[in-house]
């Protein structure tokens, strides 16, 4: 039997005050909803184990607070990260407008800093009637960057497995290139064993 392989990513989640990001990480590990807001002070970290193909994968996601007084302390988080979630309310638009500074501020903190650092975006609270951000624009904004684009809702569970996965399996594909990178370059720097043989 083929046993599977374990890895260990480290997710982050961030984007403005309130757009939901809690709640979203509770419908996705615990499946429950809460109504009552209760800000994230600082940052939290949920596990959640999937499989993904012959990979299980321990998933440690970090929800940080979109509090603007959090901002520098919870931006130390995001180094060594994997991936991230980037959050918004689909009835805020100030949430959305904001996405640019999250985005700028997560990719400054990646070392290396890189374009193909894994985020996907979540317009989240779709079940709610005054929408203010259209499909359209939101997907205009996620084309440009090339991230793809979910539509959720962390109270009825709408797209939100499929959003993590969909992070998740690039996060992973991102891992595993990294890896095979490190493993040529360290037989490139090996010396050869046949040749230190001695005659
Ligand atoms: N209708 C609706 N309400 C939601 C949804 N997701 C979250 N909420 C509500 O929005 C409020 C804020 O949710 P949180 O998950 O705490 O938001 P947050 O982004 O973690 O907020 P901070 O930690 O302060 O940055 C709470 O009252 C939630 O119940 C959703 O999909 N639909
Ligand atoms: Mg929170």
């Amino acid at each position: 039997m083929n046993p599977r392989k374990k890895v260990d990513l480290k997710l982050i989640i961030v984007g403005a005050i309130g757009v939901g990001k809690t709640s979203l990480l509770h419908q996705y590990v615990h499946k429950t909803f809460y109504e009552e807001y209760q800000t994230t002070l600082g940052a939290s970290i949920l596990s959640k184990i999937i499989i993904l193909g012959d990979t299980t994968l321990k998933l440690q996601i970090w929800d940080t607070g979109g509090q603007e007084r959090f901002r520098s302390m919870v931006s130390t988080f995001y180094k060594g990260s994997d991936g991230c979630i980037l959050a918004f309310d689909v009835t805020d638009l100030e949430s959305f407008e904001a996405l640019d500074i999250w985005r700028g501020d997560v990719l400054a903190k990646i070392v290396p800093m890189e374009q193909s650092y894994p985020m996907v975006l979540l317009g989240n609270k779709i079940d709610l009637a005054d929408r203010k951000v259209p499909q359209e624009v939101a997907q205009g904004w996620c084309r440009e960057k090339d991230i793809p684009y979910f539509e959720v809702s962390a109270k009825n569970d709408i797209n939100v497995v499929q959003a993590f996965e969909m992070l998740a399996s690039r996060a992973l594909t991102r891992y595993q290139s990294i890896l095979e990178n490190h493993l040529t370059e360290s037989i490139k720097l090996s010396p050869d064993p046949s040749r230190s043989r001695c005659c």
